[in-house]
C-alpha cells in the first residue's frame, strides 16, 4: 500500500484522511477550495465547530509528512486508494440529486486513475448510483475496466458533527463491493480507521443500508412531530404520553421540534426515493419527510396566531428566535430550521431577531450572540434550539425586558410552572398553551 487520496476536505473527508495517515500511510487530501488546502498544509483545521482531537491529529500527521493537501488530482496519480467524500445534495423541487460535486470528483479521479487502484465512495448516494453513475464515469476517462483494471467500493459515512473522530474510530462500517479483491482492500483501509465491525456486502445493499438508516430516523422524528400536533389539537400532554409509551419495551418515541436540520437527515429520504428509479414510490417515507419539512411553517403559523390573539399587529411586532444551529450545543447551521422559520416570519413580521452563541454565520441572516439585545422590547420568544444556555435564562428578568410576555417553546426546555411564575403566556409544542 503506497498511499491514499481523499477527495473532499469536509466534515467527512478530513477525519478519514487524518486517521488513515495516522495509521502510517501517505495520504493526500484533495479539494477545490484553495483556502482549505492552505489551512490544512499549515496544520490549521479549516472547518467551524469544536472537534475533540482533530487539531492535534492534523498537526501530528503533517509534521510526520504523512498528510498533505492539494488542489491538483495529478498529485495523487500514484494513489492505490481513492476515497470520495463530497456532498450530494438533493433538489427537492426537481426531484433529483445534485451530482455536480460527485461527477467532478469521479471524472477527475478517472483522469488520474492507475491500474489496480481502488475507488471508494463514502458520500451518501441514491441506491444504484455506484453502478449507474460512478463506474461508467470512472471507465469513461480512464479507458480501464472496472473489476479487471480497478476496484470500486461504497463505504457510507456515519459522521456526526462534534463527535467526528469518536464516531469514525469506533462505529461499525458497511463495505460495499462487487469483488473479493476490493473487499480485501477495503478491509485493510477501514481496519486502520475503526475498531468497529466491518460488514461486507454488495454495492447496492450498502447504498440502501445508509439511506434506510437515516430515513428511519427521519420517520421516527416525523412521528413525534405528528403526535405532538395531535396532542395539541385535543389538549393532551405529548410528553406525558411519550414517557408512558417509552416504558413499553421496543418503543422509542422521539422528540418533536421546530424542524429537522443538519447535513444528512433532510436529504437522505429523497435520495432513497430517487434510488428506486420510479419502480416504487415510498409515499409513507416521503410524507414523513414532508411533515418534518413543514414544522417551521407550523411554528410560524402558531407565532402569527399568538400575536393576533393578544391584539398585536404582526407587521409592527418584534420576535426573538432562540437558536440558529440545527442541533443543541453545536455551531453547525446546515439546513437550519430556524433559518427557514426566520424567512417565513419575515414575510409577516417587521422585526425578527435570531440569537445563537455557537453559530458563526448564516447567509442572509445577521444573528446576535448578545441575549439582552435579542430579548429587549421583544413581543414573542420562540425557543427553536435546546442550547443549555437557554435553560439557564432568568425568565423573570427576561419577562420584564420584553414588551409583551409571549413565548413558544418548540423543545420543551422550560417547565410550565416556571413559565407561569414568570408571567409568560406560553405555548409548548406538544404540551398545549397557557392561554
Ligand atoms: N431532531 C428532532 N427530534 C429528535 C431528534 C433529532 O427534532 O428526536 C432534530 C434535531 O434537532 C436536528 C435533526 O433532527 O435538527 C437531526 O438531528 P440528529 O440527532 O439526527 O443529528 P445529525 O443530523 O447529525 O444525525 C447524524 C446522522 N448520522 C449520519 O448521517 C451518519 C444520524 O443518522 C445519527 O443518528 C446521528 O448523527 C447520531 O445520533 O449520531
Amino acid at each position: 500500500m503506497v498511499h491514499a487520496a481523499v477527495v473532499g476536505m469536509g466534515y467527512v473527508g478530513i477525519p478519514v484522511a487524518l486517521t488513515l495517515a495516522n495509521s502510517g500511510i501517505n495520504v493526500i487530501g484533495i479539494d477545490i477550495d484553495e483556502k482549505k488546502i492552505n489551512d490544512l498544509n499549515n496544520s490549521q483545521y479549516p472547518l467551524e465547530g469544536y472537534e475533540p482531537g482533530i487539531k492535534n491529529l492534523l498537526e501530528s500527521v503533517v509534521k510526520k509528512n504523512l498528510f498533505s493537501a492539494s488542489l491538483d488530482y495529478s498529485d495523487a496519480k500514484d494513489a492505490d486508494v481513492w476515497i470520495v467524500c463530497v456532498q450530494t445534495p438533493f433538489l427537492v423541487s426537481e426531484f433529483k440529486p445534485n451530482f455536480n460535486a460527485l461527477n467532478g470528483a469521479i471524472s477527475s479521479i478517472s483522469k488520474n486513475l492507475k491500474t489496480n487502484a481502488t475507488v471508494i465512495v463514502e458520500s451518501t448516494i441514491p441506491p444504484g448510483t455506484m453502478e449507474e453513475v460512478v463506474i461508467p464515469l470512472l471507465e469513461k476517462y480512464s479507458n480501464l475496466s472496472s473489476g479487471q483494471d480497478f476496484g470500486v467500493g461504497h463505504c457510507p459515512e456515519r459522521v456526526m458533527p462534534g463527535k467526528l473522530l469518536h464516531n469514525l474510530t469506533n462505529y461499525n462500517r458497511v463495505l460495499g463491493a462487487s469483488d473479493p479483491q476490493t473487499h480485501s482492500v477495503m478491509l485493510d483501509i477501514y481496519s486502520r480507521i475503526t475498531s468497529g465491525e466491518l460488514y461486507r456486502t454488495n454495492l447496492k445493499t450498502a447504498e440502501v443500508i445508509k439511506t434506510f438508516e437515516n430515513t428511519y430516523r427521519d420517520v421516527e422524528i416525523a412521528m413525534a412531530n405528528d403526535f405532538a400536533k395531535y396532542c395539541d389539537a385535543i389538549g393532551v400532554d405529548f410528553y406525558e404520553v411519550r414517557d408512558q409509551v417509552n416504558t413499553v419495551e421496543s418503543r422509542n418515541l422521539h422528540l418533536p421540534g421546530g424542524g429537522v436540520g443538519g447535513h444528512c437527515i433532510p436529504k437522505d429520504t429523497w435520495l432513497l426515493a430517487y434510488g428506486s428509479r420510479g419502480k416504487y414510490s415510498p409515499n409513507f417515507l416521503t410524507m414523513a419527510r414532508e411533515i418534518n419539512d413543514s414544522m417551521p411553517q407550523h411554528i410560524c403559523d402558531l407565532s402569527i396566531d399568538k400575536l393576533k390573539h393578544f391584539g398585536l399587529n404582526p407587521k409592527t411586532s418584534s420576535i426573538t428566535i432562540l437558536g440558529l444551529s440545527y442541533l443543541e450545543e453545536s455551531d453547525d447551521v446546515r439546513n437550519s430550521p430556524s433559518a427557514q422559520l426566520y424567512s417565513l416570519l419575515k414575510n409577516n413580521v417587521n422585526d425578527v431577531r435570531i440569537h445563537d452563541h455557537y453559530a458563526h454565520s448564516y447567509p442572509g441572516i445577521s444573528h446576535t450572540d448578545d441575549i439582552d439585545a435579542a430579548l429587549k422590547d421583544s413581543n414573542l420568544i420562540i425557543v427553536m434550539v435546546a442550547h443549555n444556555f437557554y435553560r439557564g435564562l432568568d425568565l423573570i428578568k427576561t419577562s420584564k425586558m420584553m414588551k409583551t410576555n409571549l413565548l413558544i417553546d418548540t423543545r420543551n426546555i422550560f417547565s410550565k410552572s416556571t413559565l407561569k411564575e414568570s408571567n409568560f403566556n406560553f405555548t409548548i409544542l406538544g404540551r398545549g398553551k397557557s392561554w
